[in-house]
This record gives structure tokens, sequence and C-alpha cells, in this order.
């Protein structure tokens, strides 16, 4: 049987464009609109992707709040209370929620995944991220962003608490930042564990997520990119006793599609000419973690930059595409607003689907991370035309085989 691609659908409010929320058939108040994410969950569900994926961030997602109510994003709910509403509305697909390390204790995470994992009879799945904004470390005390290096430290003996609970077997656990005396009051999962999935990109997230991970999220604009990323990270595997095929790498997409080539650069254009340069700017700003982009002329180069603290493997991701297509700071802005550094594709289904089985077939992804750019739009228009394509070409499962999330994605079940 050909390999099947794993499929995500990413819900972000009114849609991952940033300028979503503008778009004549966006849905302005999505973000705290159950009867959305039940409509758009549902659809994913009928187009049988393997889980609905909701990002998180304890804070605004932007310190100008005149910025940050210009976006795609200024509200929304808490995922997993989200994921826990949805989970009662489907019956099959997974539910994958981030959730920061830095601002969690393992105990109350690992009953809360665990938790999810039963009223959805196996379908949950926990994103581990270390959160790299200092927006939000200011809701968590007055001492600001913690250094990466420790925050991958934490990150690591908190991943090891939590799926030594989800396997009965951490209590007793005493550590350098973390106790634990008892085991969860729950069973095991129907899936063995909640499936483990990471966002981090990093040498040091790369290594966390061999260890511990069962899928990661990634960004990468070329095949390239992503192939090498592909490489180093089921490189990694072995070190920590485990298989290439024991972690699924999904980088993220964002395609806009039509049936028509003319039509989708049509959709496309409309998109990007409803983003106001300020939003792009500090956009791609928080990407850098610099706080003054705005100082340097707009259409001249990106000004040279310490290495960030943050989000390490971003900041190389701009850097990296301004260098390789001399890109000045407004053409920067525009092209990371459009899918916030993920990569995109514009084009008929038939266009899209060679795209992803280039990136399938040529080992850069195990599959992908739908990134509608506004809802439910482009999530429709991906379910109706992109989605029946790939099953055309035997890419994609026309039904569920399974009911756990473990099982959809192929993942060995934890002893
Ligand atoms: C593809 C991707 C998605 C991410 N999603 C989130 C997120 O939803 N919330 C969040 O706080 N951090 C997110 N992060 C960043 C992590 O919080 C943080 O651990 C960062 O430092 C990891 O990137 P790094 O390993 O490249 O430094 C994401 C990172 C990547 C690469």
């Amino acid at each position: 049987m050909t390999a099947r691609m794993k499929l995500g659908a990413f819900l972000w409010a009114t849609g991952h464009h940033i300028a979503a929320w503008r778009h004549p058939k966006a849905h302005v108040t999505a973000g705290i609109d159950i009867d959305h994410y039940i409509q758009l969950a549902r659809t994913a569900e009928a187009a049988k992707f393997d889980m609905v994926f909701c990002e998180d961030a304890a804070g605004l997602r932007e310190a100008n709040v005149g910025i940050a109510s210009q976006t795609s994003r200024s509200i929304g709910f808490e995922p997993i209370s989200l994921l826990s509403a949805l989970a009662v509305q489907t019956s099959r697909i997974g539910l994958v929620s981030t959730a920061s390390t830095s601002y969690n204790e393992p105990y109350g995470l690992a009953r809360t995944f665990l938790s999810l994992d039963h009223l959805s009879g196996g379908r949950a799945g926990w994103n581990l991220v270390t959160s790299a904004s200092p927006i939000e470390a200011a809701n968590f005390g007055s001492t600001g962003l913690k250094p990466h290096a420790d925050r991958y430290e934490r990150a690591r003996e908190f991943a090891e608490v939590v799926t030594g609970l989800w396997h009965g077997k951490a209590s007793g656990h005493d550590g350098q930042s973390f106790s634990v005396r008892d085991p969860l009051g729950l069973p095991r999962s129907p899936q063995g564990a909640p499936v483990m999935v990471q966002a981090g990109a990093s040498d040091v997230g790369r290594d966390l997520a061999a260890r511990t991970a069962d899928v990661v999220f990634t960004a990468a604009q070329t095949f390239e990119e992503a192939k090498a990323f592909y490489d180093d990270l089921k490189g990694r595997m072995a070190t920590y006793g485990r298989e290439p095929d024991d972690i699924k790498i999904m980088p993220g997409v964002s395609p806009v599609v039509a049936e028509t080539e003319a039509e989708a650069r049509e959709k496309h254009e409309e998109l990007q000419a409803l983003i106001p340069d300020d939003v792009g700017v500090a956009l791609l700003s928080s990407y850098l973690s610099i706080s003054d982009l705005w100082r340097y002329p707009i259409d001249g180069p990106l000004p040279e930059l310490p290495e960030s603290e943050g989000m390490k493997s971003r900041q190389a991701l701009v850097v990296e595409q301004s260098r390789r297509d001399g890109l000045s700071i407004r053409q920067l802005a525009r092209h990371f607003a459009g899918a916030r550094g993920h990569w995109r594709i514009v084009g008929t289904a038939a266009q899209v689907a060679d795209e992803l089985q280039a990136w399938f077939e040529g080992g850069a992804a195990d599959g992908f991370n739908v990134m509608p750019s506004y809802f439910p739009g482009e999530l429709d228009a991906f379910a109706t035309l992109v989605v029946p394509e790939l099953q055309r070409r035997g890419l994609f499962r026309r039904d569920y085989e399974g009911r756990t999330l473990r099982e959809h994605l192929g993942l060995k079940r934890p002893a």
C-alpha cells in the first residue's frame, strides 16, 4: 500500500492570514464563537483529517494593543477548554492543543490532557512549547522571559514527568524543577498515552523532539529547508533508542486554492492587499525578537540583528529568506504576514497536490498541518478540492481505519 500522508487542520480564529478578519467572507468574532469551531471540526472530520490543532499563548500576541486589535487573532478561547467542547461534537478526529512548559506544572497539565484523552475516547495530543514571547512572561511574574537554554531544560524534565505520569510510572519524581508524589487518579489512556507533539526547531528543540515527541510541527519555506530539517531530526532518533518512523514530521502549509490558477492568484492578491504595513512590520519584529524595526526605512534591508533568545528557528528563517531573495522590510513583512512564516501554495487542487506530493515523496514531510488563510472558506476549499485529489492519487485515506489519534497517525502504542 502507498504510504499515506497525515493531515492536521490548524484552527485559528478568523484565519491564518494576518488580515483574514478583514476578508469580506471572514467571520470577525470567530475566535469566541463555539458554533464556528464546531463547524470547522466537523468539516475536517468529514474530510478525514488526522487531527485539529490549536496553538496558544497566555497573553496578547502583540504588545501594541492598537496593532493587536488589527490582526486575525485578537480574541480566542483557551484551547484545551475549546477542544473539550469539540470532543463531544466529533467522534473520530484527533484533538491537539498547545500548552507551555514555562507557565504550567507537569502534574496539572498531565491530568488535563489525560482527561481530554478519556473524554474523547483516545483522541488527545499535547503540543509542547516553551513559549518564546516576553509578553506572555509578563503575565507570570515580573522576571521576564527566561533564557532559551533554561526554558528547554525545564521542558525536558517537564516532558519526562508528564510522560511518566501518563505511562503510570512517574509518581515519586524529585528533580531539579519539579517534585511529584502521587500518580494521577486516572487509568491509562485508551490510546496508551496522549500523543506528544512538539513545536521548536532550534538545536536543543530538535533534541527534545527526538527524545520525546511523536509528532513535530515545523515551519519551512522551501523543499530544501524542509528536507534538511527532516533528515536532521530523523537522524537524531537513534541517539534516544528510537526508530525514524516513531516521529511524524508535519510542516505547516497555507494553501490558497481555487478551480483555476488565475482565480487562486486573485484570491491571494485580495488577501495580501488587506495587510496594513504597520501590522506586517509588527509581526515581523516579533519573529525577529526586536522591538524597534519600525525605526528602519521600510523599503530598505533588514538591519543586523543579535541572536534571539525567543524563537531562534523563526528568526533564522526570516533572515535567511531576506538574504536569499534580497527583500526589503516591507516585502518581507508582507510575505510573512501571509502565512506567518509557513509555506504557502497558490493554485489549483492539482497544483497544490503536486507540491504536497513532492515534499511527501521526496522525504521532506510525513504530512502537513494545513493553515487555511481564512475560515471557513479556505478550509472548505481544501476539503472539497484538494482532499479528493490526494485520495485519487492514493496519498490520503478515504476513511478512518482506527478510532484513536495514535491509530490515525500510525504510531506505536506505548508499553
Ligand atoms: C512551528 C512552530 C510553532 C510554534 N507554536 C507555538 C505556539 O503555538 N505557542 C507558543 O507559545 N510557542 C510556539 N512555538 C515556539 C515555542 O514556544 C518555543 O519553544 C520556541 O523557543 C521554540 O522554537 P525554537 O526551538 O526554534 O527556539 C512554536 C515554534 C515553532 C517552530
